[in-house]
């Protein structure tokens, strides 16, 4: 190679990058060279290149056929002018690679725990489980191009699943554009997780589409029991507010220590002014199924009720649903609601609430789908 020294060690550099980078289980290797001048280079090889169908892609990204000629230092290129800046260079263009190729794999299905799930934008949320997913599948296609085994990554919640004890196995058709990814979540604590899957194809260019697949084994209602504390005394996954206060306003909202149906219990006490007190946590709830708030009650005012509220997604209006109030009552009270939430909200909240002058008591609040 003639030009500079710089330009020699980026090449080399370079061509053993990719070569490393390739690919053990099929042999979907490629031999591309990053090219970056500002000026018109030559470059020669030595005889012993395998040069078959060279490309290379224009500054705007464009495959176009690359003229090798052998002289008697070896073969040798010159880049065209419509390549100056950045080129990506293919000297021996492998018979599985069909180019121009810009699309990335398209997602076909995707089933949990064997349940077919829709994918919309690139994501899926399947809501509550009792018990992590046996296994996640996602079958994948590329019209043109094989699918990249190596450039296929899975990440649980940011890390690899065997860090979980969990594994992705890889089935490909013959010619390798179709791809059955099987993920087997592996020992999952309760909690919300968002399995991140990236498949790409095999070209040059690693064209690559990503999904979200999120699913959620935490209960649905953190704590309704009022026995988890921080460190600094307070509840864990309740916040507690007034909303639309008076200048006459006076409440209480507590937590009621050792007064529970079981140990804790959530204490309102209205006192004077606009009462409006409110203890929420989100929950991750699926628009569309119908859900079971229950619990007991207790207090010497009927003001105790809940609320679920869900932001609007787009055009839809936000969902503002009250259930109907608990009875004043001296001892503890079942009470069992049904909500729903509507169709394109997102985000949704459980409030416990009273609105009343006088005391009301929450304790052993669940909230589970509707059998
Ligand atoms: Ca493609
Ligand atoms: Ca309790």
């Amino acid at each position: 190679m003639r030009r500079t020294g710089t330009i020699l060690t980026a090449l080399i550099l370079a061509v053993l990058t990719i070569s490393q980078a390739t690919c053990q289980a099929r042999d979907y290797s490629l031999q591309a060279v990053k090219i970056t001048a500002n000026a018109p280079v030559e470059i020669t090889m030595p005889t012993s290149q395998e040069v078959k169908d060279p490309m290379y892609t224009t500054a705007a990204g464009e495959w176009k056929k690359l003229k090798v000629v052998k002289g008697k230092d070896g073969l040798s290129f010159s880049l065209p002018g419509d390549a100056i800046g950045s080129s990506l260079v293919l000297l021996a263009k492998p018979a599985w690679l069909t180019l121009p190729d810009t699309e990335p794999p398209v997602i076909e299905a995707v089933s949990v725990a064997g349940k077919a799930a829709q994918l919309v934008e690139g994501e899926v949320n399947v809501g509550h489980l009792d018990v992590t997913p046996a296994s996640i599948m996602i079958t994948a296609a590329d019209k043109l191009n094989p699918i990249h085994p190596r450039e296929t990554k899975v990440l649980l919640n940011g890390q690899l699943p065997d860090s979980f004890g969990g594994a992705l196995k890889l089935q490909q058709s013959a010619d390798g554009k179709h791809a059955d990814l099987v993920i087997t979540p592996g020992t999952l604590p309760p909690d919300k997780y968002t399995l991140r899957v990236e498949v790409a194809d095999a070209t040059p260019a690693r064209n690559s589409t990503v999904a979200l697949v999120i699913f959620n084994t935490a209960p649905l209602l953190r704590d309704g029991g009022f026995e988890e504390l921080d460190d600094d005394g307070k509840l864990k996954y309740w916040s507690f507010g007034s909303w639309h206060s008076s200048e006459a306003t006076k409440y209480k909202i507590e937590l009621a220590k050792g007064e529970g149906r079981t140990g804790n219990a959530l204490r309102f006490t209205g006192t004077s002014g606009r009462l409006n007190m409110v203890v929420g946590q989100p929950v991750d709830l699926l628009p569309g199924t119908t859900y079971v708030l229950s619990g007991y009650s207790k207090g010497d005012c009927n003001g105790g009720y809940a609320s679920l509220i869900g932001k609007a997604v787009g055009d839809a209006k936000a969902q503002y649903d009250n259930t109907s109030s608990c009875r004043q009552a001296d001892d503890w009270t079942p009470f069992s609601w049904e909500i729903t939430p509507a169709e394109n909200n997102k985000n949704y909240m459980i409030y416990l609430r009273s609105t009343s002058i006088g005391s009301v008591y929450f304790d052993d609040v669940t909230l589970s789908v509707k059998e």
